[in-house]
Parts: structure tokens; sequence; C-alpha cells
């Protein structure tokens, strides 16, 4: 099946919300259509492997449910039910009803809404240029990595790191809170790189025995929520055994015996209990970390999606401080390139002509924030209409009841651009067809490399899809809105951003393929010192200062712990709600999207939850047999799947599957809170105390 075949092979970026963005080739089998998809060889990160989930996407590309024109709601919200209108129908009724509210309930009511459903430059964020130019209401974008990156950048100063290449040349790989196998497979080619070449190690953590723990040469499987004291209890041994660096530590961190001293009761034993694991597999882990200098932490986005994440990010961090990894090749922490690129945005996003003052909404509380929440509103006017790109909000935003009566408001006036009939789509006043990657132009970066590609335009949109920047547009003439971003096509604004943020020209770009970005060794490894004034690894972070763009300090900012440590913030199970449940990625899927592919679903099933055999037996609950999950936020129905390969207590509910997957229509976010995280918000997907029965 699927032999290579010979049509012509163009160069793409994936266009996912993944930090992987993989180089493709794209073959092109006609005008208007695309045929199998390759991880590109000559980007050395790709190097020839990308999901199954994009190789077939010729399968979502030209898919028999893609929305094709404009269409106006005719059914009650949520129905689904539309009338095909022309795009000069639609335009003008959006226009008119944005400029109706402006005027009677000012231009902060009107809330353009997106996300990375694509993660091109131009056609994901070209929407804040219209939100600028029009004063809009402001958008405080908090749902993926608002826990992750402040953890990092707490220690380091700066979110970039060791180049991800040289995982490949670590004598120990540590993967952590990513289920990499699943969510960006190239962290395994260079982690078995490693292995095969050097003999390293590989490590993996996580709360489930998940594909890539199984590659593991070390699997830890600990309770959600309980890395940061399985990092102090790793540190604690560094210190007792001599592991750590004494030199490393006095000439580039910042109070180095304050961290001893508070680490002498952050036994194993201590963390033991707390995390689930041996003393043992705490000792192993230590051990190897402390005697292998080249030790690269790749650490995920998975485990910060807890209350206390973004302490449990930096105390993973600080783990390559006191063994002094970050001074060699293949040794370090990393996370995320996303300070490598110094964009210059201005002509994207309209940053130029930004009004300060207007209140910024948070992403993360959309439901509090359409159901009226004064607090979450920000003591201002109800949002009055809503303009979406590029998500799906009603599947993936915490609190999803609420979410679900917001959109369900006779007085909003929803506007949805979608390539799909997703669970937002549906409650669309005006839905508006999308283009695909395929077919517009535009500008990537990779998140866990330091690639900067193009996804060219390969093939004609079908039926009358209009790309993100062109309804963005059209709009802005309609309503009124004035930036010369406006009258620049999508290739032009790709080559504006690529001179002023000086790499060169969109000319250049088409002819090399990519850019690789990245920063010296020494830079990479802060070897000149990490990003702070005194050039020192922070133990004791300033939560409240990190340098976190745009961060707005929210929930228990000032309880944060000084130094590394197990913070006891999370939602621990009570006798009413004796499980904790995380929300882990399916491999099939991506957040909500591929969905709506046939082979994505059939590999998948339906939604189910992993539940450990002992744990289901005390609660009288069969293997395959239907659950309702409950907390205090909702009840969630779906099908029990016996699984060891979990502590007890903890429940994994693989997601995200459409709401109309669920025999009763909520989807799994039922479950998931919209309260605020410190120290700047976001979503603790994974941090949910529920009760499980049988239905
Ligand atoms: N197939 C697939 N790929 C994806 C996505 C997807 O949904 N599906 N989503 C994309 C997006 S938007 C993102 S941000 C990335 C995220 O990708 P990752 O960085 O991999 O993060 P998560 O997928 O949220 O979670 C990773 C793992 O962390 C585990 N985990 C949860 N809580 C804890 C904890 O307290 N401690 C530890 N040690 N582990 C924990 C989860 O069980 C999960 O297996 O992946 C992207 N790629
Ligand atoms: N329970 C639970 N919930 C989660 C998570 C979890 O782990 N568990 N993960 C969270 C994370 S990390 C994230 S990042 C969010 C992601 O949530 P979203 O950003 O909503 O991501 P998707 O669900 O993939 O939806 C993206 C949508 O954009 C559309 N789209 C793609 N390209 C384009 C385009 O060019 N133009 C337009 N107009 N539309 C386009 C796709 O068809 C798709 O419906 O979900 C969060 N929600
Ligand atoms: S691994 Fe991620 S970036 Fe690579 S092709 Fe798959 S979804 Fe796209
Ligand atoms: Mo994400």
């Amino acid at each position: 099946m699927n032999a290579p075949t010979s049509l012509p092979r163009r160069r793409s970026v994936c266009p996912h919300d993944c930090p992987s963005a993989c180089a493709l080739e794209v073959e092109v089998a006609g005008p208007d259509r695309i045929g199998r998809v390759y991880g590109s060889q000559e980007q050395s990160y790709t190097a020839g492997v990308i999901c199954a989930k994009v190789a077939r996407y010729a399968e979502r590309n030209h898919h028999p449910d893609r929305l094709l024109y404009p269409m106006k709601r005719v059914g009650p919200k949520g129905s689904g039910q539309f009338t095909r209108i022309s795009w000069e129908e639609a335009m003008n009724e959006i226009a008119t009803r944005f400029l109706e509210i402006e005027k009677t309930y000012g231009a902060d009511t009107i809330w353009p809404y997106y996300y990375a459903g694509t993660m091109g430059l131009v056609h994901r964020d070209g929407i804040n240029r219209l939100r600028n130019a029009k004063s809009y209401c402001g958008f405080y974008s908090s749902i993926c990595i608002n826990l992750a990156w402040p953890g990092y950048i707490a220690g380091t100063g700066k979110l970039q790191g060791p180049d991800p290449r040289e995982m490949a040349k670590a004598d120990c790989v540590v993967i952590w809170g990513t289920n990499a196998v699943a969510t960006q497979v190239n962290v395994m080619t260079h982690a078995v790189r490693a292995r095969k070449e050097r003999g390293a190690k590989i490590v993996a953590i996580d709360i489930y025995r998940t594909p890539t723990l199984d590659q593991a040469d070390l699997a830890l499987i600990v309770k959600p929520g309980s890395d940061g004291a399985l990092a102090c209890a790793v540190m604690h041994v560094l210190f007792r055994d001599g592991l750590a660096d004494r030199e490393f530590l006095a000439a580039h961190t910042d109070c180095p015996e304050r961290l001893e001293e508070h680490l002498k009761t952050r036994t194993p034993a201590w963390a033991a209990s707390i995390t689930g694991l041996s003393v043992e597999e705490i000792e192993t882990f230590a051990k190897l970390v402390g005697t292998h200098k080249k030790t690269y932490f790749r650490l995920g986005y998975g485990f910060s999606r807890q209350r206390n994440g973004a302490v449990n990010m930096h105390a993973a961090t600080s783990i390559a401080s006191v063994t002094g990894a970050w001074a060699h090749e293949g040794g370090g922490a990393f996370h995320n390139n996303g300070a490598i690129y110094h964009w210059r945005k201005s002509m994207i996003e309209g940053l130029d002509v930004a009004k300060p003052g207007i209140r910024k909404l948070d992403q993360s509380k959309i439901g509090r924030i359409l159901t009226g929440d004064a607090e979450a509103l920000k003591q201002g006017a109800p949002i009055k209409a809503l303009f979406i790109q590029s998500t799906n909000p009603v599947s993936v935003a915490p609190e999803q009841t609420k979410v679900i009566e917001g959109f369900s408001r006779e007085d909003l006036f929803t506007v949805v651009h979608e390539q799909f009939m997703t669970d937002t789509a549906r409650y669309a006043d005006i839905l508006l067809p999308a283009t695909m990657f395929t077919e517009h132009h535009d500008l990537y970066q990779g998140g866990g490399h330091q690639y900067i590609g193009l996804g060219p335009k390969l093939i004609n949109p079908p039926g009358e899809c209009r790309s993100n920047h062109e309804v963005i547009c059209d709009l802005a003439k309609r309503v009124g809105a004035d930036h010369p971003g406006f009258a620049m096509s999508d290739r032009e604004l790709i080559d504006w951003t690529l001179q002023n943020s000086n790499w060169g020209t969109l000319e250049e770009l088409e002819e090399k393929g990519y850019i690789d970005a990245q920063p010296s060794f020494d830079d990479a490894h802060f070897r000149k010192g990490f990003a702070w004034k005194d050039g020192k690894y922070r133990f004791a972070p300033e939560w409240s200062r990190v340098p976190f763009a745009g961060g707005q300090a929210m929930g228990p900012i000032d309880d944060m712990p000084t130094l590394p440590d197990h913070w006891a913030v999370i939602e621990d199970a009570t006798s009413a709600y004796p499980f904790r449940l995380a929300t882990s990625p399916a491999r099939n899927y991506l957040n909500s999207t591929f969905t709506e592919t046939k082979t994505s679903r059939e590999r998948e099933g339906e939604p189910t939850v992993l539940i450990h055999p002992d744990d289901a037996q005390t609660h009288t609950i069969k293997d395959g047999e239907r659950v309702t999950l409950t907390n205090d936020r909702g009840a969630v129905t779906l099908k029990a799947k016996y699984f060891d390969g979990i502590k007890r207590g903890v429940l994994v509910a693989e997601s995200i599957w459409p709401n109309t997957a669920y025999v009763d229509g909520k989807g799994i976010n039922t479950l998931t809170g919209a309260d605020s995280p410190a120290p700047f918000g976001g979503a603790a997907f994974h941090d949910n105390r529920v009760a499980i029965a049988p239905v």
C-alpha cells in the first residue's frame, strides 16, 4: 500500500498545532488535488519522518464534508441547520451587524477569537490586525502555553534551549510529560538515534503507560501533578551523593546553598508517597541523570497542565542546573524555541495601531465570559459578537456547560470561519468556508526545533473557500478598518515579515527551502549566562516578574513556592470524587482536528476512559461498559476500558472527541476547569477530580 509514486513533490510545512512543525513534501496530483504527504529529508529535524495522520492528509484535504460555501443559520442555535448564501450577502451581514454592535454597545463588545488551527503567522495572527485597527475586544491567549512556558522561563529567563538535534548526541534523554510518539514524533527520531549510535538511555515520565513509555529504558509512571516532588527528590540525591556540579552551581545559579538546604527534607521516601513511585525508581533515575552529564531533558506540555504545572516545569528544568548538564553538547533542558525567531509582526498584527487600555479577555474563560461573569468580563460590558477563526472552543475550551450556554445566547452574533462543521461551527449565525494550508501561502516556525519554513499555495481551494487573510481584508474594508497590511497579499506579508525580522526575502526562502535559525552553541546552552542581568539560573524565581510577554498575574501567585517543591494546589481526590482524571491527547487526533477523518476515527474507536482493573472491580465497573464521570462541573458518559499501566486512583480519557460523539452530546471538557492557575492562567486540562459509576 502507498508505494511512492512519480507525482511531482513540492515543499511545504505542516500547519497544525504541533511542536514538530514538520517540513513536508506534498505530492501534487493536479491543480485541485494533492497526493501523499512525506516528511522532508532535507530538513534535518524532520529527517524524513512525519505522523501517519498527516501522511494521509489527502483524506482531510479532499474530504466530502468540507465546508464549501458561506451559510446562514436557519435552525435554532447549535442545530447545525444552515442555508447557503453568497459571500457578498455573508460579508455584508457581518459588517452591518458589527457596525451596529460597535455603535450601540462599543467596539470592545466584539471579540475576535482565534487559536492555532493553523500555525501560519499570516493566517493565524492576521485577525489581530483587524482587532487592533478597530479597537475590538482584546484576547488573552492562554489555553496551551501559559502553564508551561513561564515554568521554563522562570529559571532560564528565556524560551530557548540546546539544539533539539543534540538529543542524538546525548547519553541520556529524558522525555518528560510528553507522549512524543503520539504528539511530536520527531523527538523519538533523535532520541532513538542517541540510543542506537551511543547506547544512550531513554527515560520517559508520564501518568500512564503510553507508546512513548513502551520505548523507554526507564519508564516512570507518576501520579498526576507530582512531578515537582519527583524533581526535588532527584536533586536531593544529586546533592547527597556528590553528583551535583558544585562549580557550575557556584558560577551559574542564584542560590545553590539555599536549594541544597531546602531539599534536605525532600527525600526519595518523601517523594515516593507523593508520586506513587518506589524509592528505588527515584534513586535509579537520579543516578542516571547524575552520572550522565550529557542528559537532555525534553520537557513537554502535558505535565504542566496541572494547577501546579508551572512549578513542576521549573523544578524539572532545575535538575539540569544541579548536574550542570547545560554546559555540555547533548545536555541541558529544552521546552520550546519561541524566543529565537525575533519576528517583527507589526504588519501582520497591526501592532502599530493597537490602542492601550482595551480589556483583554481570557481565551480559557470563554464560558464564563459569554455567560456574563463580571470578573471574567473585567467588569466591562457583555460580549455581543464573536468572530472565530482556526479554533473550536465549543469542543476544546474548559467548563463546556458554560461555553454551550454562552454560545446558545440569542443576543450573541457569532461568525465562524471553518473547514468543517465542528461543534463550534454548529453555533454560528454566519458560517464561512476556509482554505487549507495547501491552498494559501504562509510562513511557519518550529516550536520543538529551530527552522523557519514556507508553505506555499499548491492547489486551488474547493468550492468558494477563502483564506483567513482574504476574509479579514474584506471585512476590514467593510467596517472601516485602516492599515497597510489589509492591502497586501499573503505573499507580500510573508516577504515584509521576513525582511523586517532580518531573515532575508521570500524569494530567498523559496530558493533555500528552510532557514536554520539555531543560535550559536554558547547562546543556546546559556554559556554566556542565563537571560537575567546577573546571568544566573533562578532556583528562586520571582514568579510575578517572570518575563512572559503580556502575562497577566492571576490565581494564587503569591502563594507559589519560592524554591522547587511539591505545590499542593491540585484537585486532589476526595471521598465524593475519588479519582484524578487526565484528558491526554489521542494519537490519531490533533486536539479536535482529524476527528472528521475516517481513518483517524476508526483507529480511535469511541470515547473511552482508562481505569486500573483493581479500581474497576472496587467500583463494580465491567470492561467495555458505559460509565459516567461526574464532578462539580458536570457529567460525561463514555466507555470504561481496563488498563493496568496506570496508577490506582487515576483515570485517563484520551481526547478530544467531538461532543456529538458522546451519547448525550456532552464532551470531555464538561469536566475541566477554567479557574486561574498561577502564575498567568491557562487551563489545567489533566487536573480534575471525578467520581465514576456505571450508567
Ligand atoms: N496526536 C496528537 N498530537 C498533538 C496533539 C493532539 O491532541 N494529538 N496536540 C498538539 C498540541 S496543541 C500540543 S500543545 C502538543 C502537546 O503535546 P505534549 O507536550 O505531549 O502534551 P500533552 O499532550 O498535553 O500531554 C503529554 C503527556 O503528559 C501526560 N501528563 C498529564 N499530566 C501529567 C503529569 O502530571 N505528569 C506527567 N509526568 N505527565 C502528565 C499525559 O498523560 C500525556 O501523555 O501536542 C500537539 N500534538
Ligand atoms: N480536554 C482537553 N482539552 C484541550 C486539550 C487537552 O489536552 N485536553 N488541549 C488544549 C490545547 S493544548 C490546545 S492548543 C487547544 C486547541 O484547540 P483548538 O485551537 O481549537 O484546536 P483544534 O481543535 O485542532 O481546532 C482548530 C480548528 O481550526 C480549523 N482550521 C485549521 N486551519 C484553519 C485555517 O486556516 N482557517 C480557519 N478559519 N480554520 C482553520 C480546523 O478545522 C479546526 O476545527 O485545545 C485545548 N483543549
Ligand atoms: S508530527 Fe506534528 S508537525 Fe509533524 S506532520 Fe504530524 S501533526 Fe504535523
Ligand atoms: Mo496546544
